[in-house]
């Protein structure tokens, strides 16, 4: 009865470097749209709860070392595993999610492997209705502490994590400007979240083609 298609959640996406606000906006926001009454849950990539998520977890923490091209097929697995993605949307719950391919391919990328190599293992999964990135410099990031050990929070590396993210973007991207008052970026946030709750409403859900 085309149920499938009206009435559905939207998949929002969060990203940005390491610091830029992304875990406090994500719970401002999933707080503020259950104030709303609307149907919506807080999801995280990777997925530390899972048997995949634990090698992920324990190789971040440096407990464990993987092959670059290893991990990153490990962090695809941890967003294939959950295949409940596709039901929650449908059945009309919103995911509001901190990271997903974008993080794949983007920290991948800046160790070096084709980026081509890296979209690969990420097509067909559930594409986002809107992807919000939350735009930090490295070196302001850095200066709001909290930088802890493990493997990634380095100024170098989160500066290529950054160009690689900038040339990802498209349609379904907005830039909000990190930097700005924690009230402003969650202000915008909300805007943006509630326009796409609203639109995605009669728009069929898509597969990441890349
Ligand atoms: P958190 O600190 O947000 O838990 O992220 N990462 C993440 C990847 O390299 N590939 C991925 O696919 C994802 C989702 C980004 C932990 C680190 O894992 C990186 C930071």
């Amino acid at each position: 009865n085309g149920s499938s298609n009206s009435g559905r959640g939207a998949l929002i996406v969060l990203e940005g470097l390491d610091r830029s606000g992304k875990s406090s906006q994500c719970a401002r926001l999933l707080s503020f749209l259950q104030g709303k009454g609307c149907q919506v849950e807080g999801w995280r990539f990777p997925d530390r709860a899972t048997g995949v998520g634990q090698m992920i977890s324990a190789y971040l923490a440096n407990e464990s070392q993987f092959d670059d091209r290893t991990i990153h097929l490990l962090f695809s697995a941890n967003r294939w595993e959950k295949t409940l993605m596709e039901r929650k949307l449908l059945g009309g719950t919103t995911l509001i999610v901190n990271r997903y391919s974008y993080s794949g391919v983007a920290f991948s990328a800046a160790k070096g492997l084709d980026i081509q190599w890296c979209k690969a293992p990420e097509v067909g999964l559930v594409a986002p209705d809107l992807v919000i990135y939350l735009d930090v410099q490295p070196e302001k990031a850095v200066e709001r502490g909290g930088y802890g050990g493990e493997r990634y929070e380095r100024i170098g590396f989160q500066k290529k994590v950054g160009e690689h993210y900038h040339s990802l973007r498209d349609s379904t991207w907005k830039v909000i400007n990190g930097s700005l008052p924690m009230e402003s970026v969650e202000e915008q946030l909300r805007e943006l979240a509630m326009n796409c709750i609203l639109e995605c409403q009669g728009k069929q859900l898509a597969n990441l083609a890349w």
